[in-house]
């Protein structure tokens, strides 16, 4: 039906016009070709033509979203810097671009309360065509006998320099088979390839050597690299190196640094 073809461009050209500049990219899916590939203790509760989309972070969100989000607002509590600002970015563009909707948010790091994530990101980000998820079953003749390797997700553009952040689901938007399933760009064909890129993943992931296995037009900046590869314990010290204050509530005592044991912080 055109008038819903209108509401899948009209709803990703919104969310593009917030999103774009900011670092992210968003793309659409139904929740049937998402539920068809899992068993149904993972399936989104909606019908299969009902709209969603998922939205990734390239290498630009750190210094057109990040940044700016710690100097302007700085974090709050104890939950992770990156995590606050994608909240912040992804739940301001939806209530902005559709005050009226229904819009069910989730994000990456979520869990249900069985302890499962409130949604697979790689499985979501292959079927909407965004990236390839490779995983064990795609290489041929394996090599590992019986080891359980996870998978990972190639951008064609960015490799390995990008992350899935969260996946929108419109309760309210039904679309039909105007919206064609596209097949993500298979740009780690051979099996060589293959097995290089899940060996890098799952053995030295921490190298970032997977991140590589397509020539990146973008890579994170050496302030990105910093950032993420200091220990998340140790991301607040780096921040305030960077010069960033930490709003009210998340301040220590200003005076327990200085004042004597007594104060039970010894
Ligand atoms: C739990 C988790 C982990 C766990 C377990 C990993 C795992 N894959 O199970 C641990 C702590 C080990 C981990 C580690 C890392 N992780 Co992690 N992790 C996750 C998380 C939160 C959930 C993954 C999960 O539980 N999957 C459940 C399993 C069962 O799913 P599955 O293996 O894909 O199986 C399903 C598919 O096969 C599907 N299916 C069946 N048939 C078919 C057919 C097709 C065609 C398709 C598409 C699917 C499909 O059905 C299966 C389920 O029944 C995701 C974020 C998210 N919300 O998804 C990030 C995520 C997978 N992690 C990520 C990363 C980057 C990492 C690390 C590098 C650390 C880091 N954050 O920098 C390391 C690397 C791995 C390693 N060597 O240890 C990224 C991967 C990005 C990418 N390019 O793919 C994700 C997506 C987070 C993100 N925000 O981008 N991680």
């Amino acid at each position: 039906m055109a008038a819903s073809t209108v509401n899948v461009e009209s709803i990703r050209g919104l969310l593009d016009d917030c999103l774009t500049k900011l670092g992210f990219e968003v793309y659409p899916l139904k929740v049937g070709w998402y539920n068809s590939l899992l068993p149904a203790t993972l399936h989104l509760s909606y019908p299969d033509d009902t709209l969603a989309m998922v939205v990734l972070s390239t290498p630009a969100m750190f210094e057109q979203a990040f940044l700016p989000f710690m100097e302007q607002r700085g974090c709050r509590g104890l939950s992770d810097p990156i995590d606050q600002c994608v909240r912040q970015c992804v739940t301001s563009a939806v209530s902005q671009c559709f005050p009226e909707q229904k819009v069910d948010v989730r994000f990456d790091y979520e869990l249900l309360p069985s302890r499962k994530p409130k949604f697979l990101a790689q499985t979501a980000a292959h079927v909407s065509g965004a990236t390839f998820y490779y995983q064990q079953s795609d290489v041929t003749d394996q090599p590992w006998a019986g080891k359980k390797m996870y998978g990972v997700c190639v951008h064609p553009r960015f490799g390995g320099w990008f992350a899935i952040r969260a996946l929108l689901v419109f309760g309210d938007v039904t679309v039909g088979s105007e919206l064609v399933q596209p097949l993500p760009p298979d740009c780690v064909p051979s099996r060589e390839a293959r097995i290089q890129l899940l060996e890098a993943f799952n053995f030295h992931w921490q190298d970032w050597s997977y991140r590589d296995i397509v020539p990146p037009v973008q890579t994170y900046s050496e302030k990105q690299k910093d950032y993420f590869l200091t220990p998340p314990a140790q991301r607040s010290s780096l921040l305030k190196a960077w010069g960033f204050l930490q709003s009210e509530d998340d301040q220590p005592d200003p005076t327990s640094d200085t004042q004597s044991p007594a104060n039970g912080h010894g």
